[in-house]
C-alpha cells in the first residue's frame, strides 16, 4: 500500500489492511468453507490490494438460508414498513459518510477516477437509497369491483395484495460496482425482500464495505448477506439455488441468457440488464463543437466501460468531417493517469483481461480496414491502459461496429438521412441507450419512436435518475432498474376473494 499511502484516507488505508475480507451470512464476516481466497488488483499499479474469501456452493447455501430465515422467520417480514424505510435512509446517511472511503476504494478495484467516483457513483447511491426508502411505506394494494357471471346474486369482497417476491439473489459487474448493487438492494429491501449480493470477482471492496454499514444501521440478521467469488463457482450455485426467488443481474448478455435458462428451470423470476451498442446520432443543424465534445463524454467516460456507452457515432455527411475531426483532437488531448490522480482524464481498464480484449477488438478493426485517427500512441509501462481510439472507414458488418467492446473505443459513420440513420442505428442485437444530437424539435420528435432502446437522451447522453428507469430493448436485457417501476419486478400479486 505504500504507493497509495498518502492519496487516500486513513480508514481507506485501514480498510485495505485488513488481511482478509470475508462473507457477510447473517450479520457475521465469515471466511470460506474451504478456507480459499482469491485476489483483487489495483489496475493502476497491479498490485493485489485485498485478498478476499473465496465462496462456494456451500457458503452460497448458507447465504441463502440466512436469508430465508430473515423472510420467512422474522424480524425483517413482520417490520413495519416505516421501519425498513428508517433503516434505509440510515444506511443512505451512513453512505454519504463514508463517501470518500467507498470512493477511494472503487477507484483503486475498478481503476474509475476518485472524482467521479464520488461525484457520479456514490452522489447516485446516496439518491437512489433514499429515492427506494420512500417508496418501502407507500406499497398499495387495490380493492376490485366484482360481479362473476357464473355465480349471480353472490357478492365478493375482492382485494389484490402485493408482496415481496422472496429471497433476491443480485449479481452485479465491475464497471459501476456498488451503484449498480444499490439499483438491486434499493427495491428489493424497499418491497420487503431479503438479498444475497454477489459483487464482480474484479471488484468486490465496497460491496463489502457497504455491508459493515448494512450492519451499523441495524438491518436485521440475514437481510443483507454477501457472498464474494466468480462466476461459475459462486455465481451459478447461488442463481440455480431453488431457495432463491428472484435473480437481478446486470453483466454481459452471453451470462445473461445462460441466468434466464437456469431461471426458468426453477421459474425463479428474473430481470437482465446486460450489454449495449448505443448509437450517438448527430444530426446537421448541430453545433459541431458541442456535439462534438458530447460524443465524447458519451464514449470516453469511465473508459468507455458503460452498458449504454455511445460507441457507434452518426454523424450527417455535412457535418462528419469537423465533428469527428473534434472528436479525435480531444481523444488525443485527454491525459493518462491513476484514478488517484486528479488530474488525469482517462484511468485504467479493470483488468488485464479488459485491456486484452479491447485492444484485440481495435486491431480487428485495423485488420478488417478500418482507419485509426486517434488513439494508437505509447501507453505507461505499468496499468491497463487504452488510450481513447477513434475509428473511421468502417462497415457496418465489422466486428468494431457490432459487438460490445467495453472500451474507449468509438466507431465513427456519416448518413445521408434520417431514415437511413434509424434504420442503421437499429441494426444492432442491442437496444440499450441512443442520443440524438440537434435542436429541430419536430426531426427530433419524429427520430425517437423509431429508436429501439430503452433510453434516448436528446443534447446530452448517460443522464441517471433515480426516477428514471433504465433497462434495455432485445438482447439489452429484461426488466427495468431504477425508477417507480423497478418496485415491481420484486413483489408477487395476490388476488383475495372473500365471498360474503
Ligand atoms: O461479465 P460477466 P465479464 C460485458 C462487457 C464485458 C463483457 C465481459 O462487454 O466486456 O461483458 O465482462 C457473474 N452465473 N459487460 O466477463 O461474466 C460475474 O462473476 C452467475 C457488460 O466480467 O457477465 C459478475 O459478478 N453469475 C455489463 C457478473 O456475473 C455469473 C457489465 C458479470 O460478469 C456467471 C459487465 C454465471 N454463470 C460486463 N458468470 C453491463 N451491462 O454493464 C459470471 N457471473
Amino acid at each position: 500500500l505504500s504507493d497509495i499511502r498518502h492519496l487516500v484516507t486513513e480508514q481507506t488505508l485501514a480498510f485495505l489492511s485488513l488481511p482478509e475480507h470475508r462473507l457477510l451470512i447473517d450479520n457475521e464476516w465469515v471466511a470460506a468453507r474451504s478456507g480459499e481466497t482469491f485476489e483483487t488488483i489495483n489496475p493502476a499499479t497491479e498490485k493485489i490490494v485485498g485478498k478476499i474469501a473465496f465462496a462456494d456452493a456451500f457458503d452460497v447455501d448458507a447465504a441463502v438460508q440466512a436469508a430465508r430465515r430473515a423472510l420467512d422467520d422474522g424480524p425483517w417480514s413482520r417490520m413495519r414498513p416505516a421501519e425498513r424505510q428508517r433503516l434505509m435512509l440510515k444506511l443512505a446517511d451512513l453512505i454519504e459518510a463514508n463517501a470518500q472511503t467507498l470512493a477511494e476504494l472503487e477507484s483503486i478495484d475498478c481503476g474509475k477516477s476518485v472524482g467521479l467516483a464520488r461525484a457520479v457513483d456514490m452522489a447516485l447511491v446516496i439518491e437512489f437509497f433514499r429515492y427506494m426508502a420512500g417508496w418501502a411505506t407507500k406499497i398499495e394494494g387495490t380493492v376490485t369491483e366484482t360481479s362473476v357471471p357464473f355465480a349471480p346474486g353472490q357478492q365478493f369482497m375482492t382485494y389484490i395484495r402485493r408482496e415481496p417476491v422472496g429471497v433476491v439473489a443480485a449479481v452485479v459487474p465491475w464497471n459501476f460496482p456498488l451503484l449498480v448493487a444499490a439499483w438491486k438492494l434499493g427495491p428489493a429491501l424497499a418491497a420487503g425482500c431479503t438479498v444475497v449480493l454477489k459483487p464482480a470477482e474484479q471488484t468486490p471492496l465496497t460491496a463489502l464495505f457497504l455491508g459493515r454499514l448494512v450492519v451499523e444501521a441495524g438491518f436485521p440478521p440475514g437481510v443483507v448477506n454477501i457472498v464474494t467469488g466468480d462466476g461459475p463457482r459462486t455465481g451459478a450455485p447461488l442463481v440455480q439455488h431453488t431457495g432463491i426467488n428472484k435473480v437481478s443481474f446486470t453483466g454481459s448478455t452471453e451470462v445473461g441468457k445462460r441466468i434466464g435458462h437456469a431461471s426458468v428451470d426453477n421459474m425463479t423470476r428474473f430481470t437482465l440488464e446486460l450489454g449495449g451498442k448505443s448509437p450517438v446520432i448527430v444530426l446537421d443543424d448541430c453545433d459541431p463543437t458541442a456535439a462534438a465534445q458530447g460524443a465524447a463524454n458519451a464514449i470516453f467516460f469511465n473508459q468507455g466501460q458503460v452498458c449504454c456507452a455511445g460507441s457507434r457515432l452518426y454523424v450527417h455527411k455535412k457535418q462528419f468531417d469537423n465533428v469527428v475531426a473534434e472528436v479525435a483532437r480531444i481523444a488525443d488531448g485527454m491525459r493518462l493517469g491513476s484514478g488517484l490522480d486528479a488530474q488525469a482524464q482517462v484511468n485504467p481498464l479493470v483488468s488485464k483481461e479488459q485491456m486484452r480484449r479491447v485492444s484485440d477488438y481495435i486491431q480487428t478493426g485495423l485488420n478488417q480496414g478500418a482507419k485509426r485517427i486517434a488513439g494508437g500512441q505509447a501507453l505507461p509501462d505499468k496499468g491497463f491502459y487504452v488510450r481513447p481510439t477513434v475509428l473511421v472507414d468502417t462497415a457496418n458488418d465489422h466486428r468494431v461496429v457490432r459487438e460490445e467492446i467495453f472500451g474507449p473505443v468509438l466507431v465513427a459513420m456519416p448518413y445521408d438521412d434520417l431514415d437511413e440513420v434509424a434504420a442503421r442505428a437499429n441494426d444492432t442485437p442491442y437496444g440499450l441507450g441512443a442520443s440524438i444530437w440537434s435542436n429541430d424539435l419536430s426531426r427530433v420528435h419524429k427520430l425517437i419512436p423509431k429508436i429501439k432502446a430503452g433510453t434516448v437522451w436528446v443534447n446530452s447522453h448517460s443522464m441517471l435518475d433515480a426516477t428514471m428507469p433504465f433497462g434495455g430493448y432485445k438482447q439489452s436485457g429484461i426488466g427495468r432498474d431504477m425508477g417507480r417501476s423497478a418496485l415491481d419486478a420484486y413483489l408477487e400479486t395476490k388476488s383475495v376473494w372473500i365471498a360474503l
